[in-house]
């Protein structure tokens, strides 16, 4: 085999389409308007998510990364020899790297929604890492787990890093780890990142970038849903709204329409108000034994929790 190969594992069924339509018109016809994260994520979305991650509004990705070159050593040891590494919501599979070059991994597994991208980060994985048995799957992973059939369950060390859990409501968060400890064997670990609750100046700084970026990525569900629905959607009748809602411990994004409008989808029509929105996404903050709570209930042990010094962003490391 080529070094540079991967083994692709196709678990997007055919009916992605309808089932975005399907999912796309519940959340329009809904009192509040939503729509699922997910879908954040075509090829110009990951592209922009991306960009994010660089904005220096956006702590996250930096201070993770920094919390986990530092804890490198520590995770080693706790994930044990010829781990098989499992990312969830892989993306551009950059953090993955700096586990890949201090702890002992046989095989990695990247697990993905948006098709091309996982494509291209996996092959540019296995291209940089030849010992590497790099696979990927496209799926949907907030419809079910599955691991591919050639994926062994022993010695799995799940790694889901970007505080992506923060997109689950607690109640659906616990649901998706719980269905996690099923798919892991006893004693098998969960690296997982966790944003933390802060002051509200940061947080929704973070999701007001002064560049825009975030706001052209709320945005840009508009230009999918037009391309890929025949929604026509007039861009410019829309605005970005990010704000933290501290009952709820959560970030929320919002489309706003910014005068009264009407469409078509599938032979439906949708009324939007003047200033009505779609509720677009949620990213809970967490404290860290709000987290590790959380996770006991789902059956996930808390072996070992870092954090950054100003305490933005914690780590922890499960075991099932
Ligand atoms: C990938 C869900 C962790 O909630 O911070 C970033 C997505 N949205 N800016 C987050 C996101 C707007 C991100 N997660």
């Amino acid at each position: 085999m080529n070094a540079a190969e991967i083994h692709f594992h196709n678990q997007l069924t055919e009916d992605h389409c309808p089932t975005m339509a399907e999912e796309v018109l519940a959340g329009f016809t809904s009192k509040p308007k939503y729509c699922s994260p997910k879908y954040f994520y075509d090829q110009k979305g990951s592209v922009l998510f991306e960009k994010i991650c660089e904005l220096p509004e956006y702590y996250p990705t930096r201070t993770e990364e920094a919390i986990l070159t530092r804890a490198m050593p520590e995770i080693a040891a706790l994930a044990g020899e010829n781990a098989t590494l499992v990312e969830f919501g892989c993306g551009a599979s950059r953090k993955v790297r700096l586990l890949l070059e201090s702890m002992s991994v046989q095989r990695y597994l990247g697990i993905d929604i948006s098709r091309e991208f996982l494509l291209e980060s996996t092959r540019r994985l296995a291209a940089d890492y030849p010992w590497l048995e790099v696979h990927a799957a496209c799926a949907d992973f907030t419809r079910g787990l599955a691991l591919p059939e050639a994926i062994d369950p022993q010695r799995l060390v799940g790694f889901f890093p970007g505080s992506s859990i923060g997109n689950f409501t607690p109640d659906a968060a616990e649901g998706f780890l719980d269905s996690l400890h099923r798919l892991l064997p006893p004693g098998s670990g969960l690296l997982i990142g966790v944003d933390l609750v802060k002051d509200h100046q940061t947080l929704e700084a973070a999701y007001n970038d002064a560049d825009g970026i975030t706001a052209e990525f709320n945005l840009n569900l508009l230009d999918r849903f037009q391309r890929e629905l025949g929604i026509a959607f007039r861009r410019e009748l829309f605005r970005h709204r990010a704000f933290f809602n501290a009952e709820k411990s959560r970030i929320e994004m919002h489309l706003e329409s910014r005068i009264a409008q009407v469409l078509q989808l599938n032979g439906h029509t949708i009324r939007f108000r003047e200033g009505e929105s779609i509720h677009t996404e949620n990213s809970y903050k967490y404290s860290v034994p709000g987290f590790q709570r959380l996770a006991a209930r789902a059956g996930f042990a808390s072996r070992k929790v870092w954090m950054d010094e100003h305490g933005l962003f914690s780590v922890h490391y499960l075991t099932a």
